[in-house]
């Protein structure tokens, strides 16, 4: 039987490709970004290109109603989400806390802490009624490290190593299982969205090496979430080869 899994941030990037790897490895798809035209577009290739059954989504993670009201609009054969992969998030400039601007950091809290925890409080609920389930949280290496000017983007990401951890403990008792899958550098939108639009700068940071493509994490998160039952990936690090810790690059 098909499992259901719930991916928030699909519109783009990372979650985009996971959500059409899936869609290839027997997974049924729920998938959630801003962009209802990317979300409408992924639905008409997954329909065309797999067997999958996809639900689309269409709300801002930041807003607790709206997360609340999307998840609960699900038809009932679509409320068991057998896994939860916890991707939508973004970085938002790059400065020094002295002139970072207050915007950019509220919109990175919001999102990767607050907008994670709004949706894994109701999908771990379900998970908790239904007596398992998996919960993978996409944190990166900027959750085990910090980088210069990097302060609340890794800061976000450090909180989401504690909540993993906290959640592994928390739901044990219920048979969830609980990943961080934690990339280096990958090459999507991210960086274009840190530097509102920039393209040269966005360019730049994958500039003389080569770094992951979304599809490298999405092979990652299908190995994390096919481990049978009593194996649980608790954090993986997956890294380009170009690339040692979070400064280290090899630039040609
Ligand atoms: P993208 O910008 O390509 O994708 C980000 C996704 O998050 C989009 O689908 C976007 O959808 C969604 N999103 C952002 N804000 C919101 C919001 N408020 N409400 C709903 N959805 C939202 O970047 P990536 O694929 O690279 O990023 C995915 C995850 O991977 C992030 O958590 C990021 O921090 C993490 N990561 C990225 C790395 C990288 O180098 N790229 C490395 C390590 C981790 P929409 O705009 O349509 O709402
Ligand atoms: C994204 C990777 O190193 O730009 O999480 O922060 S990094």
């Amino acid at each position: 039987m098909r499992k259901t899994v719930l991916i928030s941030g699909a519109t783009s990037g990372i979650g985009e490709a996971t959500a059409l790897l899936l869609a290839q490895n027997n997974f049924n798809l729920i998938v959630t970004g801003r962009r209802q035209d990317r979300l409408l577009a992924l639905k008409e290739k997954i329909e065309k290109d797999s067997p999958a059954g996809i639900f689309i989504l269409n709300f801002d993670i930041r807003n607790e109603e709206a997360t609340k009201k999307a998840i609960s609009s699900l038809p009932d054969d679509w409320q068991k989400v057998d896994i939860l992969i916890n991707n939508a998030g973004l970085a938002a400039g790059l400065s020094g806390i002295n002139d970072g601007t207050t915007d950019d950091w509220e919109r990175m809290i919001d999102t990767n802490i607050k907008g994670l925890l709004y949706i894994s409080k109701i999908i771990s609920a379900k998970m908790v009624k239904a007596g398992g389930g998996h919960i993978v949280n996409i944190s990166s290496i900027a959750g085990k490290e910090t980088y210069p000017m990097g302060n609340v983007y890794c800061a976000t990401k450090h909180a989401v190593q504690a909540i993993t951890k906290g959640m592994r403990i928390d739901f044990l008792k219920y048979g969830i299982k609980v990943s961080a899958v934690c990339p280096g550098a990958v090459d999507t939108e991210f960086s274009l969205v840190r530097f509102k639009g920039d393209k040269q700068k966005a360019g730049n940071v994958y500039k003389g090496f080569t770094p992951l493509y979304a599809e490298d994490v999405a092979q990652t998160i299908l190995f994390v979430v096919t481990r049978p039952k009593h194996v649980n990936i608790d954090d993986i690090l997956v890294m380009p080869s170009d690339q040692a810790y979070s400064r280290d690059f090899n630039r040609q």
